[in-house]
């Protein structure tokens, strides 16, 4: 077996053809009718008797679990962890040694907030959950898209939950923290700061789960052969670079698209495009531990990266959707203290809580002690205990023995050393007196968040403004509101008098908290831009030129640009040179948000009704600061629009030129500029 295809291997036993199978009951008989219950006669009542129909509705009653308490929307992928370098120096974990081996991988994705049937594009961290399938045991990185957290001791998770989900009396707003509840436990829980900040910036809205970054957020020790230990932090840095949406389209998307993320990920890997993310550590040695203005082990604190650099150790590609959703997606049951030998905790109080969290959950999602068996769980390697029976159980566990110490079984199976590979947690000295208390060291709420408004550059200022303004003018509450506005005036008088007017509160004091240190990692602003797998509206109808637009269309494609024609009905269009062009959605199946950028090409016989529908899109493209390019026939709807010359707005009569300056605009991602206009 390939080490790479170990997981598939394991989970091709697994999978079950139905395709042209004949149809049998769950006890294989053969079924001859499956339309009609069995009656008495044929207008009589249904019949006891009729086991087929009682075992097809049993199973029916029962085909829906408890869905995720929270990140209950999610989707995931298969994929592969390989290794750029060894990092034997810092960890003897398996997988982190060599790197001519590859880990299979499981990835999910998903929103926090929102239940299981809810929308994708909205403001909410994203859920970034990797199990690594490695040969000594499966580990886990249960971690999101931001690097810190709302609150610093597990304690609080439930309050934390209760107040974002939707309010318990009529159970609103599905998927959305612009409510009372939300804003009023921010308000009383000013830990939550740092994160608040960063849910509020475009990263809460990703444009692709492909262009996002991934957090482990604790501080976890690598520890070597000699015992030697490191705290690090993990990330994911996506190689086509970190970009987001605008608040008003991601909106919008919900309801044109509210599988938007699955469908963008999904898609990508059907189409060979597949996602990666390169594999970063801060590592700080132990003796570091206290040369901060913050203390390591607080959950809402990040390295600046600027001061702990991220050393890039491998890279994850996503290139294999799953086969059932239900059975793998599902089923998957992640939980941050699945940890392998050379990877161990620390004393963050948030972690120390999740640990106990992710089991207790899965017993009731998924019916009891034996989800480890499910076969998206398993690990690749062997796995042997005591522990027996439960709902479920699927190993059919041989001889008399399940306990140890034994003599019948020679003592197995046996515990082994640390030299053979068994797990020895890290014997960091302890000491201390029981108390319920934050260290004194986790008492600063703002100055991180202060540094994370002073690196956002002026567009993911303003962004960060108009979502304040949002999610505050959503709340009823004033003495929310107002309170809300006082906590914020410690991180920027700038932002909070900015919301405090738009929500018609009082402006705060002058209070900032005089932090001036920013970390310019923080900003999207200066991200890896690329045109690959960026999806291009083509607005076109019959008789357009037909060499001149497949000059266009031919560079899009070279450049890893998918262009999708949109006309006014299904079926093709035609060009002046007797070309065709596959329809691939009119106007009615698809809309301008669910596109990175425009072409606009018309032709020479558009009425009426085509030019509203291509205006109104370009228009749209436009307000959402998208590239637009326009030649032939299309040029006119800049024309009315008066946008021709605005920033990433490309026209042009040379199509090799324009395919040039067309492919740079869709690379830029967005013209913030045009704002100023
Ligand atoms: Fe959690 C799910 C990430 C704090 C308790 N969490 C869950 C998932 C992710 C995270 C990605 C979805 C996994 C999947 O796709 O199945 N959680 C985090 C991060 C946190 C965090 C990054 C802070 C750094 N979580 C956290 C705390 C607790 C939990 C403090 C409770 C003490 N989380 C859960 C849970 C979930 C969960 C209730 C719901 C479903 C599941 O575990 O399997 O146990």
């Amino acid at each position: 077996m390939s080490n790479e295809n170990r997981k598939n291997d394991q989970l091709e036993q697994f999978r079950v053809k139905d395709e042209g199978k004949e149809m049998t009951t769950n006890q294989g008989v053969k079924v001859s009718e499956d339309e009609f219950s069995l009656k008495a006669g044929e207008r009589g009542p249904t019949l006891m008797e009729d086991f087929h129909f009682r075992e097809k509705m049993t199973h029916f009653d029962h085909e829906r679990i408890p869905e995720r308490i929270v990140h209950a929307r999610g989707f995931a992928a298969h994929g592969e962890f390989e290794l750029y370098e060894s990092m034997k120096e810092y960890t003897k974990a398996g997988f982190l040694q060599d790197p001519s081996k590859k880990t299979p991988v499981f990835v999910r994705f998903s929103t926090v907030a929102g239940s299981k049937g809810s929308a994708e594009t909205v403001r909410d961290a994203r859920g970034f959950a990797t199990k690594f399938y490695t040969e000594e045991g499966n580990y886990d990185l249960v971690g999101n898209n931001i690097p810190v957290f709302f609150i610093q001791d597990a304690m609080k998770f439930p309050d934390l939950v209760h107040a974002v989900k939707p309010e318990p009396h009529n159970e609103m707003p599905q998927a959305a923290s612009a409510h009372d509840t939300f804003w009023d436990f921010v308000a009383n829980n000013q830990e939550s700061a740092h994160m608040v900040m960063w849910a509020m910036s475009d990263r809460a809205i990703p444009r692709s789960l492909r262009m996002m970054e991934g957090f482990g957020v604790h501080t976890f020790r690598f520890v070597n052969e000699e015992g030697k230990a490191h705290f690090v932090k993990f990330h994911w840095k996506p190689v086509l670079g970190t970009h987001s949406l605008v608040w008003d389209e991601a909106q919008k998307i919900n309801g044109k698209d509210p599988d938007f993320h699955r469908r963008d990920l999904w898609e990508s890997i059907e189409n060979g495009d597949y996602p990666e993310y390169e594999f970063g550590v801060q590592i700080l040695a132990e003796e570091d531990e206290f040369k901060f203005d913050f203390d390591i082990l607080d959950p809402t604190k990040l390295w600046p990266e600027e001061d702990i650099p991220v050393k890039i150790i491998g890279k994850m590609t996503l290139n294999r959707n799953v086969d059932n959703v239900f059975a793998e997606t599902e089923q998957a049951a992640f939980h941050p203290g699945h940890v392998v030998p050379g990877i161990d905790f620390s004393n963050d109080p948030l972690l120390q809580g999740r640990l106990f969290s992710y089991t207790d959950t899965q017993l009731i999602r998924l019916g009891g002690p034996n989800f480890h068996e499910l076969p998206i769980n398993r690990p690749v390697c062997p796995f042997h205990n005591n522990q027996r029976d439960g709902y479920g159980r699927q190993t059919i566990n041989r001889g008399p023995v399940s306990y140890h110490k034994n003599s019948l079984a020679s003592n197995t199976p046996r515990p082994v050393s640390e030299e053979e590979g068994g797990y020895v947690h890290y014997q960091e000295k302890v000491e201390g007196r029981k108390v319920r208390n934050r260290s004194e060291s986790f008492k600063d709420h703002f100055s991180q968040a202060t540094m994370f408004w002073n690196s956002m550059s002026e567009p993911e200022k303003e962004h960060i403004k108009q979502a304040f303004s949002f999610e505050l003018g959503k709340v009823k509450s004033k003495s929310v509101q107002q309170q809300v506005v006082d906590m914020f005036a410690n991180v920027s008088v700038e932002l909070a008098s900015t919301f405090a007017e738009a929500i018609g509160a009082t402006p705060p004091e002058e209070q900032d908290s005089g932090v001036s240190k920013a970390s310019p990692a923080l900003s999207q602003e200066k991200t890896v831009k690329k045109p690959d797998t960026r999806k291009v509206g083509v607005i076109i109808a019959d008789q357009y030129n037909g060499s001149e637009v497949k000059t266009v269309l031919d560079t899009l494609k070279e450049q890893g640009v998918q262009a999708e024609v949109i006309s006014a009905k299904l079926g093709v269009v035609k060009g002046s040179d007797g070309s065709e062009l596959e329809v691939d959605h009119t106007f009615l199946t698809c809309d301008s948000v669910l596109f990175d950028a425009l072409y606009l090409v018309g032709g020479k016989e558009t009425d009426k009704q085509f030019d509203r529908e291509a205006t109104y899109f370009a228009e749209e493209a436009f307000d959402h600061f998208k590239p637009i390019g326009a030649t032939h026939e299309g040029v006119k709807w800049l024309q009315k629009l008066e946008i021709s010359d605005s920033p990433g707005v490309v026209a042009g009569e040379d199509m090799k030129q324009f395919s040039a300056s067309f492919i740079e605009a869709i690379s830029a991602h967005r013209h913030w500029n045009r704002e100023q206009i």
